[in-house]
């Protein structure tokens, strides 16, 4: 394991800055966050509607009376109607991919920019990144913000970046071969799908010069890690981010790996029930919710991003004082909803990969025949299992649908597969494809 995990080192003071003063940084911040969204015509109109002014904001609980910004607020003020500044003052812009075709733009200025890499560069320092390390960036560089917002905080830390992009897998093991990077930069399915890559070349991730990875852009859980951290031999730390706040660098794990410190002095979180809109308690799970606080030119105020975790504000051993958030189970949108029973398709990766720590490999396919829904798992199995060299199918079958059953409550059909017959992915894996939609 990499040496990272025992030293602790802050990139910014700000990260272990004492809560009170936190909190009067984030007012201050808010209320320059308020003014600003005050120059987009979608706020004035929202502020119009509730009595609301660049005044309303007194305390941080003030936030409460504003309104939240959804995907679908974006959407109607396409392309770059949410920008708070005029376009001559812009220095980049983003997009996230939507389902109806068209991105949502995020725009930056050159202070957004210099800020978003300081707040990258904090997790990889978090992480045990330094200058004299060579990173192997494998994520989308585009309008995808995975690419840029990590290649720049990599390079603010000093360390090389190794700009590969995603996609062309065999490329990506020739550079890692003889490139001899220390970190991998990349979506967890992307990472399983490179180690897929090096064993069917014959050769062994184990043996690459990789000691740690810093993994986000998609769910996964604890299990997926262990799973890549035994194919490659390192360490894996999570980092979280959407686009619509700034991109990575929302969050990111510390070397206690307990949960994704988020960067409070520049997002306010709120966790909420997604039905009765109010907060829930520490350790519940929740929707979380953003503010940004030091936006130009995008202010976002209250941000629903339909991703359930839930937050801890016990203090974390590495001294750093930003709320913890755990895992993302999923997307209020992702789950499924089986027989009235509500499935996160990360439970049932934790099920298969519980019975089987190479089981990583999936696809969730949801049925509604006549009136029922039917779920059915195809899952890789390895050759040997296959073969029935190591044990009887039919037993593997039936205990990856236990324990899909004891984890996610529902019965489901698992299919095992040859290895290499399901679709890999090279940035955000798609597992589910719900038929009952078409
Ligand atoms: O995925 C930003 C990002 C890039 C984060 C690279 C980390 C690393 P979007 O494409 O806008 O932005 O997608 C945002 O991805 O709302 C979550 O549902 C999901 N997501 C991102 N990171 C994680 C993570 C980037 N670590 C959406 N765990 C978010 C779980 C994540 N889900």
């Amino acid at each position: 394991m990499a040496e990272a995990t025992s030293q602790n080192k802050l990139w910014d003071p700000a990260e272990s800055m004492p809560r009170p003063e936190l909190r009067n940084l984030q007012l201050r911040r808010l209320q320059a966050c308020v003014d600003g969204a005050s120059k987009v015509p979608f706020y004035q109109e929202a502020f119009k509607k509730q009595g609301l002014s660049t005044d309303s904001i007194k305390s941080l609980d003030d936030l409460r009376r504003f309104p939240f910004t959804t995907k679908a607020d974006m959407r109607q003020h396409y392309p770059l109607r949410m920008m708070a500044v005029p376009r001559e003052s812009l220095a980049r812009i983003h997009g996230s991919s939507g389902t109806t075709g068209k991105p949502t733009f995020v725009g930056y200025t050159s202070q957004d920019l210099e800020i978003w890499a300081g707040l990258c560069a904090r997790f990889l320092t978090a992480g045990g990144l330094r200058s004299h390390h060579v990173v192997h960036v494998a994520f989308g560089y585009g309008l995808f913000t995975g690419g840029f917002g990590l290649h720049y905080g990599i390079e603010k830390v000093g360390a090389a970046v190794v700009p590969a992009a995603s996609g062309h897998t065999l490329r990506q093991l020739m550079l890692i071969e003889d490139l001899k990077p220390d970190a991998l930069v990349c979506t967890p399915s992307y990472a399983l799908t490179i180690a897929d890559a090096a064993h069917k070349e014959g050769l062994d991730p184990c043996r690459f010069s990789l000691k740690y990875g810093y993994l986000g852009g998609e769910p996964w859980t604890e299990e997926m890690r262990t799973a890549i951290e035994t194919e490659f031999d390192i360490t894996a730390f999570n980092n979280y981010g959407l686009s619509e706040i700034i991109g990575p660098g929302v969050s990111g794990e510390c070397c206690e790996r307990q949960g994704m410190h988020i960067q409070e002095d520049h997002f306010l979180v709120e966790c909420i029930d997604s039905e009765t809109l109010e907060p829930v308690a520490d350790g519940e799970l929740g929707e979380l919710v953003f503010t940004t606080l030091s936006r130009q030119a995008m202010p976002i105020i209250r941000y629903r991003t339909r991703d359930i975790a839930s937050l801890t504000h016990a203090p974390c051993p590495c001294g750093r004082t930003g709320v913890r958030m755990s895992r993302v189970k999923g997307r209020s949108d992702d789950m499924l909803i089986i027989r009235g029973v509500n499935v996160f398709p990360s439970q049932i990766e934790e099920a298969l990969l519980r019975v089987n720590g190479r089981a990583a490999h999936y696809m969730i396919e949801v049925d509604r025949p006549e009136t029922l829904d039917e779920i059915t798992i195809r899952v890789e199995a390895q050759a040997d299992s296959l073969s029935g060299r190591s044990g009887d199918t039919g037993g593997l079958q039936q205990r990856f649908q236990e324990s899909v059953y004891a984890i996610a409550g529902v019965r489901a059909e698992v299919i095992l597969t040859s290895p290499g017959t399901l679709t890999r992915s090279e940035g955000k894996a798609i597992r589910v494809l719900d038929r009952r939609k078409s």
